[in-house]
């Protein structure tokens, strides 16, 4: 099999889900620092044009979408289980809320203007720029941002439920082993805990802090750094591997032309050719000069598929 690349940068959120992932896991893996805001050419010339953190590199596969990428990589360790049959369906639940609602509550407190300017070390030019970055990229969002007080109460909320449910488990969320649940609730947490003064709020949570010391205690796997353009050169130099056949959808089969977009926000069109799309994903073929024919995944969840105009 060919190398696990993860597109990546250190402050992501999402990314620290699949580091985590990756540790709990103790997979091997190349790194691959890039932009936190646009342009991002070499991650577009990957994906075809979706420009969220993180992505996930194997050969010519590229696969979008933490939820996505969660399942692959249980598909190639299968050990933890991250979707263990006593949690089949309250840990993907839980997931889907914590990837959506949780961060979205934890966005604005993170985002404080005197945590931005700390996170950016009074650079005014810098913060701007990141700023004007995601305002574009949640522009025709149906979810927009939500405000301060709102936020810092629904955040509240959760972690209180989160400290109570907390005090009677075990080490995760359902029992000794880490399901996809413990690392989507903790992606958003770690997001606010990390920055300067909103982090103290989890002074008064001492479950939550042992909980999210168990999961720092799984590491983040074995990794090794490389470019951007070596990254584009192993997946020129590769072939797609298609694990999947077929269409579960009546109006489109394999060989259509068609759209791909996330429904959330930054929701960037991706063109190619269907090659398969199954109850999970929808799998596409395109050609880039740089990173040549890939096959580009998106999970079937909050993402629309249209036929190409
Ligand atoms: N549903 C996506 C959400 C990813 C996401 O929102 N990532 C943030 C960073 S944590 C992002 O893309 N921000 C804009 C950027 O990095 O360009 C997933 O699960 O991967």
């Amino acid at each position: 099999m060919s190398d696990i690349i993860l597109h990546h940068y250190p402050a992501s959120p999402f990314a620290e889900k699949i580091r985590c992932i990756l540790g709990a896991k103790q997979l091997a893996w190349k790194s691959v620092i890039i932009p936190r805001i646009m342009p991002k050419p070499d991650v577009v010339a990957l994906t075809g044009g979706y420009r969220k953190t993180p992505i996930l590199q194997i050969g010519a596969n590229i696969i979008c979408d933490t939820a996505l990428i969660a399942r692959k990589l249980n598909a190639l360790a299968p050990m933890p289980d991250l979707y263990p049959a006593h949690a089949a369906m309250s840990a993907e639940a839980i997931s889907a809320w914590a990837d959506a609602a949780l961060f979205q509550a934890a966005v604005p407190l993170a985002f404080l203007p005197e945590v931005l300017a700390q996170t950016f070390a009074g650079k005014e030019a810098d913060m701007q720029a990141f700023v004007a970055d995601r305002a574009a990229m949640r522009k025709g969002s149906p979810s927009p941002r939500l405000p301060l007080a709102e936020a810092k109460n629904n955040f509240t909320l959760f972690i209180n439920n989160l400290e109570r449910q907390l005090a009677i488990s075990a080490a995760f969320l359902f029992g000794n082993s880490p399901t996809i649940a413990d690392f989507s609730v903790y992606h958003p947490l770690w997001f606010v805990a990390t920055k300067p003064v909103v982090g103290e709020i989890f002074n008064a949570y001492p479950n939550i802090r042992q909980w999210m010391a168990n999961i720092q205690a799984l590491g983040h796997g074995h990794s090794t750094d490389i470019t951007s353009s070596e990254a584009l050169a192993i997946a020129n130099g590769s072939t797609a591997v298609i694990s999947g056949e077929g269409s579960v959808l009546p109006d489109f089969k394999p060989g259509d032309a068609i759209v791909v977009a996330p429904t959330d926000y930054g929701m960037d069109p991706v063109q190619g050719t269907m090659l398969y799309c199954n109850e999970y994903e929808v799998v596409l073929s395109r050609r880039d000069e740089r990173a040549g024919e890939v096959a580009v995944h998106f999970p079937r969840v909050n993402y629309a598929i249209k036929k190409a105009e």
